[in-house]
């Protein structure tokens, strides 16, 4: 075979490069492996570098990005980039449909309903086919020309395949896949870089680099959903043909849009989306809801700058930005160190957040989040809210790196962090911060659950030396709570008989809410079962506590280690006094019981249980509750706001079950 001559290899080349692209990014059909693409592409690389006259400004090389630019110039949108009003319920879909039949004077009007993604509007223009320009959406009529970078998006053809169009604008949306953010942050972990907090702000960053090649490096993705001016033969009438026009043209378009004939089927797809979302690999906040007859928007028009034949229905958020104003440290009843962020005070989904928890400090160190910072905060579900990361590009000025106090904030003893744990601890166990935890948690829900003995309680008891650890709680009397502030006699009453209903909880309550290292809910209730009574459990060695189910060595030392101790011996002792219950029924070895060898995950707030609850009433009929769903799990139960164990559960097809449904298991039918 004759070799090529160097313009027809790089020609074939490039248009071997393209289909590869196309049946990647657009057809979601790919037929040439990465690195068979990447061969290609070194291939043409070199040959345009032997030879320069062989570039072409639709090459697939441009795609990595090439001349560093000083600034960004303004790009002046022809037709403006329009924004959409809101809907926040079913209500305001549905005015939203009364007002659009009443301009449009028909009785029913279709609707094209699309995935809102969350990303950054840019305008691409096309001239003669090719890409010659584009840039951000900016106010709406000025943006910035980011050309060069929108060129590395792999998504966005180079060269339009249909032919008839001599000019158009193509608008949609640059977005990050979740899969390439996680590859990207893995990535930067790995040399040592600060992670990114989230898809959204990480594209917008990317998309504005005066350099093309950091754009290219992170790989972002384009879906295309509007058009601005058009010059085109044979354009179509509706939004579903446009979205089918600007897919022949070789543009990526969101797969799951639909045409619905009613708001009614516009508000079912609001639903089964809101539920479905977290199942894509890209984040949405919303469905767009267009008009689809296209002579119709026309006719329907603009007030302001919304479209009066489009709207935004708006998912519940779950992440808002806002501003970092002091990392906290709270001590917890163990003595760790947790640092937390005072914020200024922003919505999130309907609810003020105005703390957050930062975990520990490594993830405050691998986040690189330091106060003053604008950080990205999630709230999912029941759990506390966090933060997740900072928005670099908001970072104007220096600010301090973090670092961890290395005496206790409440009483002033050295701070331990022992190598390879995540929480720093205060090595003073008389620490009061660990008294007023200990009381509070020893109170909560999810231990003896004494109604009334709250935060505020708890502490209030512990400050006023009412209360010096939790056996203090059964000697408090009416007088002595007479002391503390805005307590009347029936307060007073309530609490002593909660209280005093306390002592019958029984020994898995009470060895969660001594508040041992390592022993939670579940393993609490594992110990009672095991061992019946607290003098049993004391009794036992490290070696008899392995043999039970889930407990391990570091578990088991904790456990030995707490009971060795003489003061927690004479803790023991005064509840014992008090009159406290500190046995539990015996359980056979052999797990038995209607749940015996199954394996429980929960996700979600449930109706009537707490996390604890559940988990005791699953161990205490021979089930087991792990974390994390794996195809070994045999129930998931899901409660309000489950997150992605949920997703995963169904992606594994595991038995997804709610409380009524656990209950019956329970019970053995
Ligand atoms: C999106 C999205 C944004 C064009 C005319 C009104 C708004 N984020 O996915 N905008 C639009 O439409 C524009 N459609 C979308 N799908």
């Amino acid at each position: 075979m004759p070799v090529p001559r160097a313009a027809e290899r790089a020609a074939a080349l490039r248009k071997q490069l393209d289909d590869a692209n196309y049946r990647y990014h657009v057809l979601d059909d790919p037929q040439l492996s990465d690195a068979d693409y990447d061969a290609l592409l070194r291939e043409l690389m070199d040959l345009e570098a032997a030879d320069p006259k062989l570039r072409t400004p639709d090459s697939p090389t441009v795609r990595v990005g090439s001349a560093i630019a000083s600034g960004f110039s303004p790009y002046p949108h022809g037709k403006p980039m329009l924004s959409l009003g809101n809907a926040f319920d079913a209500g305001e879909l549905r005015a939203f449909d009364e007002r659009v039949r009443k301009l449009a004077g028909a009785a029913n009007v279709s609707y094209t309903c699309e995935l809102k993604i969350d990303g950054l509007a840019v305008s691409l223009h096309y001239e003669n086919g090719a890409f010659v320009r584009g840039g951000t959406r900016g106010d709406g009529s000025v943006g910035e020309d980011v050309t060069e970078n929108l060129r590395t998006i792999r998504s966005i053809p180079l060269k339009l395949r249909g032919t008839g169009v001599r000019a158009i604008d193509v608008r949609g949306e640059v977005y990050f896949r979740r899969s390439d953010f996680d590859a990207l942050n893995a990535r930067r972990e790995a040399a040592g870089q600060p992670l990114f907090a989230n898809p959204r702000n990480t594209a917008s960053g990317a998309l504005r680099q005066l350099d093309p090649r950091l754009t290219a490096e992170r790989r972002l993705s384009f879906f295309a959903y509007a058009v601005g001016d058009v010059d085109a033969a044979g354009f179509p009438t509706t939004q579903f043909g446009l979205l089918e026009f600007l897919h022949a043209q070789g543009f990526a378009t969101n797969p799951h849009v639909e045409r619905a004939a009613t708001i009614d089927d516009v508000i079912a797809f609001t639903e089964r989306w809101d539920g479905e979302r977290e199942k894509l690999d890209y984040e949405i906040d919303g469905i767009v809801v267009k008009v689809d007859d296209l002579a119709l928007q026309e006719k329907l028009g603009y007030a302001g700058k919304d479209p009066r034949w489009a709207i935004a229905y708006k998912f519940r958020a779950r992440e808002a930005t806002t501003r970092l104003v002091r990392i906290g440290i709270n001590v917890g009843r163990t003595g760790t160190l947790n640092p937390y962020a005072e914020l200024e005070p922003v919505q999130i989904g309907g609810v003020t957040v105005k703390m957050a928890t930062l975990h520990n400090e490594d993830h405050i160190r691998r986040q690189d989040i330091r106060e003053g910072d604008v950080v990205v905060v999630r709230r999912a579900g029941d759990v506390i809210p966090q933060v997740v990361g900072p928005v670099l590009a908001e970072r104007k000025r220096k600010l301090k790196e973090f670092s961890m106090p290395t005496h206790c904030p409440v009483c002033g003893f050295a701070v331990d962090h022992p190598e390879g744990e995540a929480m720093a601890r205060c090595t003073n166990a008389t620490c009061p911060a660990q008294r007023r935890e200990r009381v509070r948690h020893f109170a909560s829900r999810g231990a003896m659950d004494i109604e009334g003995v709250g935060d505020v309680l708890a502490f209030a008891l512990v400050d006023a030396e009412l209360v010096e650890d939790v056996s203090g709680l059964y000697a408090l009397t009416a007088e002595r709570l007479a002391t503390l502030p805005r307590m009347g006699e029936k307060t007073i009453a309530n609490v002593l008989a909660n209280i005093a209903g306390s002592k019958k909880r029984g020994l898995a309550r009470l060895l969660f809410g001594l508040g041992i290292r390592m022993v939670g809910a579940q393993n609490a209730a594992i110990l009672a079962g095991d061992y019946g009574t607290i003098d049993a459990l004391m009794a036992a060695s490290e070696a008899d506590l392995i043999t039970s189910e889930g407990i391990g060595a570091q578990i088991a030392a904790s456990v030995v280690l707490f009971f060795e101790q003489a003061a927690n011996r004479a803790l023991i002792e005064r509840l014992r006094a008090a009159g406290v219950d500190l046995t539990a029924p015996k359980r056979e070895r052999v797990s038995a019981g209607p749940l015996a060898g199954k394996t429980f995950v929960l996700t979600g707030t449930l109706p009537n249980l707490t996390r604890e609850e559940a988990s005791e009433l699953i161990v205490n009929a021979g089930g087991k509750v792990i974390s994390a769903v794996s195809k070994k799990t045999n129930y998931v139960v899901a409660g309000e706001e489950a997150g992605t164990k949920l997703t995963k559960a169904e992606s594994l097809g595991i038995a997804v079950i709610d409380e009524d449904a656990l209950r019956e298991l329970l019970s053995g039918t």
